[in-house]
């Protein structure tokens, strides 16, 4: 298993799945929504329609039509409101629903943005956390997913998640090394 962050539009990925930052009702929307439905054609707003929305913390599969990308992973991230109204918790079940759903699908390479850390405001050194943490802890606990790329659009952005992606492999090697000598 790995884990790469990578400065890339994320309808360009060659992957099993992109994870799209969808709002409740799955039809479509700005920031990586817009993109991911205007890469992905009409088919896969008509799929949508079907999905019946989706939960704050859910996730829901479709195909990826016109995109590189076998198949689009959508959730809906929380709309960050102060920190009070449990948007911590709901954005960790994006990402563990998301990955529960790559792995009843089979799916063995995913692409997640940054989810809610547009248009939904979540505070990006928070979301990075969380994001990083519950993806790395996921893997370790599960071999079926074997690549997870982030997948930043900005500069900024990009480095966050570097950062914090090299911190967490370097804390997992310095406790793999500890246990080795105990
Ligand atoms: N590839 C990768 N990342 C992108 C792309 C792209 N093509 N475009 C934007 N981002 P946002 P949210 C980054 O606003 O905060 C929609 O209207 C962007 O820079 O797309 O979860 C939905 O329908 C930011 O860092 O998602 C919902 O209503 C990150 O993706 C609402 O926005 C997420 O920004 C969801 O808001």
């Amino acid at each position: 298993m790995s884990v790469e962050v990578v400065l890339q539009d994320i309808t360009s990925m060659k992957v099993d799945a992109i994870v799209n930052a969808a709002n409740r009702s799955l039809l479509g929307g700005g920031g990586v929504d817009g993109a991911i439905h205007r890469a992905a054609g009409t088919r896969l707003y008509k799929a949508c329609k079907k999905l019946g929305g989706c939960n704050t913390g859910g996730a829901k599969i479709t195909k990826g039509y016109d995109l590189p990308a076998k198949y689009v992973i959508h959730t809906v991230g929380p709309i960050w409101q102060g920190g009070g109204a449990s948007e911590e918790t709901l954005l960790k079940q994006c990402y563990l629903n998301s990955l529960e759903l790559a792995v009843l699908g089979g799916i063995k390479t995913i692409a997640f943005p940054a989810i809610s850390c547009g248009i939904y405001r979540f505070p990006p050194e928070r979301a990075v956390l969380i994001a990083v943490s519950t993806v790395m802890g996921f893997l370790k606990r599960n071999d079926d997913v074997e690549k997870v790329y982030f997948v930043l659009v900005d500069e900024h952005m990009y480095k966050l998640y570097k950062d914090v992606v090299d911190e967490f492999i370097l804390k997992g090697e310095k406790h793999a090394e500890e246990n080795n000598q105990g």
